[in-house]
């Protein structure tokens, strides 16, 4: 990056609709993952661990735990000029709050003239990967180009999720076309069942970027939307790139997790990213001390695993177990523990994932479940077991049969 100024941009206004009852009292990049972690750390880790110091997190729905998160965690060293900064829509030009991404940013463009930076990288919050943005913002400058776009392959059959690229045949870094969520379109052409999707994370040259999102507050019929609106204009001026992260090399990455990115916005692919990180050999590796991925430290005592009051031990085998965890005589396999859960005697936690303080009382059993902050499950009870009985309950069943309980809830037999 030289001696460019870079400034980075965190959209973190979502609302994660597809991950309720997740997503009911906190923003989506608010929702915790792997334990002790929040979505918005991996970004905000890459962003930091990549040079990218000066941040700011645009939010707005339900953004207190966001914003709370963000200013206990992220306290970089003012004495350096080092910030994190949560901004929450303020209606500062008018009386709306942000109508789409792009229009977060024209809101904030205050943020972007006071520190009069040549590059803004902007990239999303809910997302689960490794990438050293300093690698792409050179790419960029490389390229002349006024916005680059960072793209990963996925399979043809998601193309209605992402933002699908077409490059130019002559010119293999440029974007020739840009479709934002088609719910039909071709494969690659060396890959039939493959596309290559948009990863939401950009990096423009910050005068073009101030400039096009002007432009697009006039334009009648647009969302306002960096993926929808913005990016297609860049690609039909000719001036928008293309950073694929299969060129990107994160220190410390494994052969396994080197390509690795989830988007983790529904209930199952939330889910699925978690079993990715329990396996022995894990898909996405968080021990990488090369590029660490930063969160809240809290202050809480070591997990403990003893046996119960009538001597029974326990089993623990492929599991994740947060900081203030007491689990006495339950059985525990495949699953992610959050701080301060309890688990009691006889009871069993398998393919599951917990949030903080959920308590599991003596007997009872939960099994490909999701269980928010602070529920109880009585003993004797079962989750994840019946999905009748969990539908009839009031809990959320996806597709694929995972369980979901919402915060605070209290599970009875
Ligand atoms: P989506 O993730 O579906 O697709 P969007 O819902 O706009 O797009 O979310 C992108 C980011 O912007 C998220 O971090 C979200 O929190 C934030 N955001 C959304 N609305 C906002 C608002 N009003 N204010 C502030 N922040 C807001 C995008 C791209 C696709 C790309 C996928 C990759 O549009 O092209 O393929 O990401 O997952």
């Amino acid at each position: 990056m030289g001696q460019k100024k870079v400034f980075g941009i965190v959209l973190a206004g979502g609302e994660g609709k597809r991950l309720m009852p997740l997503t009911a009292d906190r923003a989506k990049p608010a929702v915790p993952f792997a334990g002790q972690y929040r979505l918005i750390d991996f970004a905000l880790s890459n962003l930091f661990n990549s040079g990218i110091q000066k941040i700011v997190v645009l939010t707005q729905y339900k953004s207190h735990s966001l914003d709370r998160h963000v200013s206990h965690t992220w306290r970089l060293p003012a004495m350096l000029n080092q910030y994190v900064a949560s901004v929450p829509a303020q209606q500062r030009l008018g009386k709306q709050w942000f109508s789409g991404s792009a229009d977060a940013i024209r809101q904030s463009l205050n943020l972007i003239h006071d520190e009069n930076p040549d590059i803004v990288v902007v990239v999303g919050a809910d997302h689960v990967y490794r990438m050293d943005f300093s690698q792409m913002v050179d790419a960029h400058i490389a390229s002349g180009l006024g916005a680059t776009v960072a793209a990963i392959r996925q399979p043809l059959s998601t193309s209605k999720s992402f933002g699908v690229i077409e490059v130019d045949q002559n010119e293999p870094h440029k974007i020739s076309q840009f479709l934002e969520k088609p719910a039909h379109c071709e494969g690659l052409p060396d890959s039939p069942n493959e596309i290559l999707a948009s990863m939401g994370n950009y990096v423009f040259d910050a005068d073009k970027l101030v400039e096009a999102v002007i432009r697009d507050s006039d334009l009648d019929g647009s969302k306002h939307d960096m993926g929808g609106d913005i990016i297609p204009g860049f690609v039909e001026r000719g001036d928008c790139g293309v950073y694929d992260l299969n060129d990107n090399d994160v220190p410390g990455s494994t052969p396994r997790d080197r390509y690795y990115w989830r988007d983790v916005g529904t209930l199952d692919s939330f889910f699925d990213a978690h079993m990715d990180l329990i396996s022995t050999l894990p898909i996405f590796n968080l021990y990488n001390e090369q590029w660490p991925i930063f969160s809240q430290q809290l202050n809480s005592p070591p997990a403990k695993f003893v046996r119960d009051s009538r001597g029974s031990t326990g089993t623990m085998i492929d599991s994740i177990i947060s900081l203030g965890c007491v689990l006495s005589g339950a059985h525990i396999e495949r699953s992610v523990l959050g701080p301060w859960v309890k688990a009691e005697s006889g009871s069993a936690v398998v393919d599951s994932i917990l949030f903080d303080r959920v308590e599991v009382k003596p007997g009872a059993v939960v099994r490909r479940a999701i269980i928010d902050k602070n529920v109880v499950i009585h003993e004797g009870a079962q989750v994840g077991v019946d999905h009748d009985h969990d539908r009839a309950r009031g809990f959320t069943v996806t597709d694929s049969g995972i369980t979901v309980v919402e915060k605070n809830g209290v599970v009875l037999p």
